[in-house]
């Protein structure tokens, strides 16, 4: 169903257990199917805990969170997570072979569907170099990867499972700027129904979403497209220049 996938904050605080002040303060926006919603902001502006509150690895202090209308606090825990898609930062890979990495999360996925994942997320080059392609044995968390191989291979594990909201957390950040705009490219026309947030520190990460949220201290400083944020945004202008 194309209008699935919906994800609304509304009036969002949350602070860390003991912290004094909150790491996220009334925040409030809508991320829509079929759309690219990003979230810029310096290092320690909250990007990573905002993302995190989607599959309830936090709960909100107040406000709400839902997905098609329905508050996730109200979801079966199995019913949220099988929406999301979530892309941690460090990508969590396991010793084994590329395939059983790629089936974590869908044991039932063929190799025709791992293999297109994998060229979404512009991995297959790099694999199909290995002698075994996906029947090629990872190290230990990846060892013999460079760090953008982990990243779009953790981005294509979340593609296998086709979830309706991929939550992407600064899972660009390794790779060249070439890579990084094909594989979201690839990605939007692969995913074309999907929500897709995006937490990213680099402007050329977010430039072409629909919906760029400027995330500063916890609170939203700003909405809008690259090119409305760059005239009237100057926490923004101060990150285009940095
Ligand atoms: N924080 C905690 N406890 C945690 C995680 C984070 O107190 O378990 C604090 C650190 C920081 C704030 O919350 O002051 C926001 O952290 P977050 O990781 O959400 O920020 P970010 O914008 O994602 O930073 P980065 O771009 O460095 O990942």
């Amino acid at each position: 169903k194309s209008c699935d996938g919906i994800v609304e904050f509304k009036d969002v605080t949350f602070r860390y257990e003991g912290a004094e002040k909150p790491v996220l303060e009334g925040i409030s926006f809508t991320a829509k199917p079929g759309e690219t919603t990003a979230v810029i902001g310096s290092t320690g502006a909250g990007k990573s805990t905002l993302l995190q509150m989607i599959p309830r690895f936090y709960d909100v202090e107040s406000g709400s969170i839902l997905i098609d209308g329905v508050n996730i606090q109200n979801m079966k825990q199995s019913t949220l997570r099988n929406k999301i898609g979530y892309v941690p930062q460090k990508a969590m890979l396991f010793s084994g072979t590329i395939a059983e990495n790629m089936r974590y999360g869908k044991e039932e996925a063929t190799d025709e569907e791992i293999h297109d994942a994998l060229e979404t997320a512009q991995a297959s080059e790099f694999v199909q170099k290995r002698e075994q392609g996906i029947q090629s044995i990872l190290e230990q968390a990846g060892a013999n990867l460079s760090g953008g191989q982990k990243q779009r291979l953790s981005i294509a594990r979340a593609l296998v499972r086709k979830p309706q909201i991929y939550l992407f957390d600064d899972s660009f950040s390794a790779l060249d700027y070439k890579t990084d705009s094909k594989l979201r490219y690839a990605l939007k026309t692969e995913t074309s129904n999907a929500t897709i947030i995006i937490v990213a520190q680099r402007v050329n990460t977010v430039k072409d979403a629909e919906k760029i949220i400027v995330l500063n201290e916890g609170k939203i400083a700003g909405v809008g497209t690259h090119e409305e944020l760059l005239n009237n945004n100057t926490i923004y202008q101060e990150i285009v220049s940095s």
